[in-house]
């Protein structure tokens, strides 16, 4: 039996349900989810790892998950779709995903014209199918989706459900080309426990807060210090008005004691390890339009500079 594999990456507007089927698919959450849109805001690797079955050939497929296609009105918001294209460049196919609950909008036709511009082959994943009460109403869907793009498949799937996973699994191993096993098979993603660390904290805020909050926040993990038992982290929590930081605080700081506590725990289910997790809020007006500080909060590019700098450490020596 061939063994495939390739880089696949996840196209679609904001809230489609885009970082739900990576974790359905990969069986573990690798990306935050909320039902507010552009929860994501960088390219998430998530590694399937295929054995060989029955009707199936064994593989990898390396998922990038990527930020809802939206028109950027902010640094942040042309980081995003920045790290989108860069998921798209060079991938051997693309899963455009389109919420069934949702009619067609602008936001689509952008995903779409990304797709067209970028030439690979495309799958078009319907998802939510679990909310659809007439599931006749899908043919015509299709009909009409498959006029818009020529999808070599159309599979309609429920993310949350996880209906449909085995059959999209199938048909995207048996897409990719012939390959090697690009990661090992215990790695499942490329991402360090400290930006994970961050992450679940912010979807705490995004579970927690409303209206403008969730998208004037973001969350830096400042120390991360991994023991057997016990790992310390320090975390903050910027966001960008005085009123956003006396709510993010709460009456006698009970609102960061909920999202530090709920963090907290998954972090702890996360590493193994008891987790001491300290939080702090600090108000940085403006952040999400100033570049350098988007730039800050890259995790590849925070790597990249320990790497330089270790460099000319070891050539100074
Ligand atoms: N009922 C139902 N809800 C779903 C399904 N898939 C995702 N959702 C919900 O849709 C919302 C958005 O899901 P996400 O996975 O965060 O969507 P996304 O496309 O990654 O969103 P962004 O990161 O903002 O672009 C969440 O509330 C999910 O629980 C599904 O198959 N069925
Ligand atoms: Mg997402």
């Amino acid at each position: 039996m061939p063994f495939r594999s390739g880089f696949v990456c996840i196209l679609g507007r904001p809230n489609a349900g885009k970082s739900t089927m990576l974790n359905a698919l990969v069986g573990e959450k690798l990306a935050i989810i909320s039902p507010k849109p552009q929860t994501t805001r960088n390219r998430i690797q998530g590694v399937v790892h295929l054995p060989t079955a029955k009707g199936r050939d064994a593989g990898q497929i390396v998922l990038l998950d990527t930020p809802g296609v939206h028109k950027p009105d902010s640094s942040l918001g042309r980081r995003m779709m920045v790290e989108v294209r860069e998921a798209l460049e060079g991938c051997d196919l693309v899963l455009v995903i389109m919420d069934v609950t949702r009619k067609f909008d602008p936001r689509d036709q952008f995903a779409l014209d990304l797709l067209k511009q970028s030439g690979t082959g495309a799958f078009l994943i319907l998802n939510k199918v679990d909310l659809l009460r007439d599931k006749s109403k899908l043919l015509p869907m299709i009909e009409e989706y498959r006029k818009l793009y020529d999808f070599k498949q159309v599979i309609p799937i429920s993310a949350v459900k996880r209906s449909g996973l085995d059959v999209l699994l199938k048909e995207v191993i048996s897409a990719l080309p012939r390959g090697p096993a690009y990661f090992p098979a215990d790695q499942v993603t490329d991402q360090p426990a400290r930006f994970m660390a961050s992450e679940i904290i912010r979807e705490q805020v995004l579970m927690e807060t409303e209206e403008e909050i969730p998208y004037a926040t973001t969350v830096v993990v400042d120390t991360f210090e991994e023991g057997k038992k016990l790992t310390r982290i320090s975390a903050t929590i910027y966001c960008e008005r005085d009123g956003q930081k006396g709510i993010l605080v709460g009456k006698r700081g009970q609102m960061l004691k909920r999202i530090g506590t709920g963090a907290r725990l998954q972090i702890e289910r996360m590493l193994g390890t008891k987790v001491f997790l300290e939080l702090y809020v600090k108000v940085q007006p403006g952040w999400r339009d100033s570049r350098s500080f988007v730039q800050e909060l890259d995790w590849r590019r925070q790597l990249e500079q320990l790497s330089t700098s270790r460099g000319s450490l070891d050539e100074e020596r």
